[in-house]
């Protein structure tokens, strides 16, 4: 294994030459790894799953397919990016975007190529080096898509993978002085070492991080649809930053809700990821398991009481934990206001809309929020007053690369997609020129 400084060497190096590559050459590379990235998908579907536990049905028809999609979408922006123009008293002004210089890309395990993919595209577009660090609990298809590039042509130290833990490999790569970008998907309070670290060599740095969303039901709301958005919560066991894990509803259908939403949780399918009828796979490894079990334990001790669940699954091994649905729960209770990252969703009522915002609003984090009605003028004064990177309404995990993904106080800073990525990944450049700043030959 190459060490970190090595690595950001190799893309130091390679630097100047991917940067000067022309931007149609850049985008052919890129859309040669989604070809190669095509031609494996069963491949690193099967080992995503291996990794990280997450369903392989869904790693192989949604999520790698994806994968090379993030690839040729900003492969085809890149294409699209000009050069601004205009005039000041006869002078030009020409606005462009350089490439920065060497990434630093560190990512999680929940969806570790997705994720590490927002990154990669856009950073390798803009003309830039990449040195990504994957997760240590699922490092496997960062190096296969090192493989797949290498074997689209990409030249040697444009994309590097560097593999270990966290407080080694990583926070070598976050405070070294030659890196010019450093994004991140993670935890809090990793986020803060990396911030840190960043400060002292003045690094531009995206955090994407976690989230508490709410999922909003109002007595206006197809009942069927509101339930179904709030089982889906428990995708990937709950191991999602997105995930609206506060269900918020309003009190006079919160009985109806609650029954069909027990009803519709009892049939998920708990099982081997590998299998096509499973619904909920393990937790990542046993620690997260007994993070979450204990944020459940403390909020049952507080008083909560588990409509749904409420303990892990024994009889499966010691990774799996039964989705679950606690009520009587406070605002200001830990389990309302802390990210479980598992299949805990609280179950939360209120009367007005007033409450209804307030209730959303009322935690460090601003990632997402979910509303169910059927009033149109409602979603529209409900999003307004909503602080959240992302809203959706009546609807779920649409995602579209050409718009702005992220989230506010302690979910991060900065955004993923379309021109935010670019805006990110380049140094932009103003250039003035005089009215006559050429001699005539
Ligand atoms: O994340 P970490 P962990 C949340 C979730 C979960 C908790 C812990 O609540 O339970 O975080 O997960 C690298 N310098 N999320 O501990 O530590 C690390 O190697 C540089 C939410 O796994 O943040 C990995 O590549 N890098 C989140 C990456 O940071 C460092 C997804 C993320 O690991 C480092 C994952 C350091 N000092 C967890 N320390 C989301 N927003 O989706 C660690 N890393």
């Amino acid at each position: 294994m190459i060490s970190a400084p090595a690595d950001v060497a190799a893309a130091k190096a390679a630097f100047p030459g991917w940067a000067a590559t022309p931007r149609a050459e850049r985008a052919r590379l890129l859309h040669a790894i989604a070809d190669g990235v095509e031609r494996r998908v069963e491949e690193l579907a099967q080992v995503e799953t291996a990794d990280n536990g997450a369903l392989l049905r869904s790693h192989r028809r949604g999520v790698m397919p994806r994968v090379a999609h993030n690839f040729r979408f900003f492969a085809d922006w890149l294409l699209t990016l000009g050069h601004e123009d205009f005039e000041t008293r006869g002078h030009t002004n020409q606005v462009s975007w350089d490439p920065a210089g060497p990434c630093v890309l560190i990512t999680p395990w929940n969806a570790p190529l997705m994720l590490a993919t927002w990154k990669v595209a856009p950073a390798l577009a803009a003309g830039n080096t990449v040195v990504l660090k994957p997760a240590e609990w699922s490092p496997l298809t960062a190096s296969l898509l090192a493989d797949i590039a290498a074997g689209a042509g990409l030249p040697d130290g444009v994309l590097n993978v560097v593999q270990g833990l966290g407080g080694e490999a990583g926070a070598a790569l976050v405070s070294h002085p030659d890196v010019r970008r450093i994004s991140f998907t993670g935890s809090v309070p990793t986020a803060r070492h990396i911030a840190g670290a960043a400060a002292a060599n003045l690094t531009p740095v995206s955090l994407e991080l976690g989230g508490k969303s709410p999922l909003l039901v109002f007595a206006d709301a197809d009942l069927d649809l509101a339930v179904d958005l709030a089982v889906e919560q428990y995708d990937n066991a709950g191991q999602v930053c997105l995930a609206a894990t506060r269900l918020l509803v309003e009190s006079s259908v919160a009985e109806e809700f609650t029954r069909r939403f027990a009803a519709r949780a009892a049939e998920l399918v708990q099982g081997d990821p590998r299998e096509e009828a499973t619904d909920l796979g393990p937790t990542i490894h046993r620690r997260q398991l007994d993070k979450i079990d204990g944020f459940v334990r403390r909020a049952l001790d507080a008083g909560a009481r588990a409509v749904v669940g409420g303990g892990p699954d024994t009889a499966r091994g010691d990774l799996y934990y039964r989705p679950t649905l606690l009520a009587d729960v406070a605002q200001d209770s830990e389990i309302v206001q802390e990210e479980v990252f598992g299949p805990v969703l609280t179950l939360q009522t209120f009367d007005t809309e007033d409450e209804a915002v307030e209730l959303a609003n009322d935690t460090r984090f601003g990632l997402a929020a979910t509303l169910a009605t059927g009033d149109r003028e409602r979603a529209e004064r409900v999003t307004a007053r909503l602080a959240a990177g992302t809203v959706w309404v009546n609807c779920f995990f649409v995602r579209d690369l050409r718009a702005p993904f992220g989230g506010s106080r302690h979910s991060g800073i900065g955004r993923e997609g379309g021109t935010w990525s670019f805006d990110f990944y380049c140094d932009v450049k103003n250039t003035v020129t005089a009215p006559k700043g050429w001699r005539d030959h």
